[in-house]
């Protein structure tokens, strides 16, 4: 585990773990049971998903989590396997080792920071671009993100209205260009962040391919673009990355 800091030609590979074992640091030890020790994380995912987002973090943060797949047929508020754990019917859907359910990737990855402070995955509470990270973070989760939640199965809320749902599809789908040529302006290079990697990287990682799709990216977006591949090659990235493809 160590901080991410350049780009990725700087990465050496991270100390041997034994992938076995859960380590859990001194300082948040009281804040987990005795489970935390004995059980482990179980990932309801999809490659291509959000879930994906998830999953190179846990590589990132060197957490070993058993990913269980999910059918793209299989989500939402009409899903089988996810519905008991997750009311929207959403990947990702994490099972924490003591049986608690997570949602919403953001948290999630929040949480695999603040039991994994160096993995890199956010800046240190006090560091100056906590704020940013914390901004542009929370923007993607809860600005962009929902346009897909609202364009993607546009009958759930205007059903039996066609050209509504057209109207919405296309609505939020112009939406969201707007909110990623926003975030293109503030991007830094060769992360995020600017010199700093964070999380915030392994969301382009993943969201680069979906609508408005790659070579409106390499257009429109070239930061957030380069951002998105500098992510894939990330050595504790790079075979989840390959499942992308
Ligand atoms: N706010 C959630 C959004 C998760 C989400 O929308 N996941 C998509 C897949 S990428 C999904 O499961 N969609 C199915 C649906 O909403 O019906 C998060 O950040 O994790």
């Amino acid at each position: 585990m160590r901080r991410l800091t350049n780009s990725f030609r700087d990465f050496t590979p991270a100390p041997a773990t034994n992938s076995s074992t859960i380590q859990i640091p001194v300082e948040s030890w009281f804040t987990f049971t005795r489970s935390e020790q004995d059980g482990h994380y179980r990932l309801f995912t999809i490659s291509g998903s959000g879930g994906t987002i998830v999953e190179a973090a846990f590589a990132v943060a060197d957490i070993p989590v058993e990913i269980i797949d999910v059918d793209w047929d299989d989500l939402g508020w009409n899903s089988t396997k996810l519905i008991q754990y997750n009311p929207l019917g959403q990947v990702p859907t994490l099972i924490l080792p003591d049986d608690r359910v997570m949602t919403e990737s953001a948290a999630i990855i929040l949480h695999l920071a603040d039991i994994r402070p160096q993995s890199g995955l956010a800046p240190d509470l006090d560091h100056a671009d906590r704020p940013d990270f914390l901004r542009w973070l929370i923007f993607l989760a809860s600005a962009i993100y929902p346009t897909f939640t609202y364009g993607d199965v546009p009958n759930r809320w205007v059903s039996g209205d066609e050209t509504a749902g057209k109207k919405l599809l296309d609505g939020t789908d112009a939406h969201r260009k707007t909110l990623y040529r926003y975030m293109e302006k503030h991007a830094g290079t060769p992360w995020f962040l600017g010199e700093l990697f964070s999380c915030i990287d392994l969301y382009f990682l993943v969201m680069r391919d979906w609508r408005p799709g790659i070579e409106w990216f390499e257009q429109e977006c070239p930061r957030l673009n380069a951002i998105g591949l500098r992510s894939a090659a990330v050595s504790e990235v790079k075979e989840i990355a390959k499942k992308l493809c």
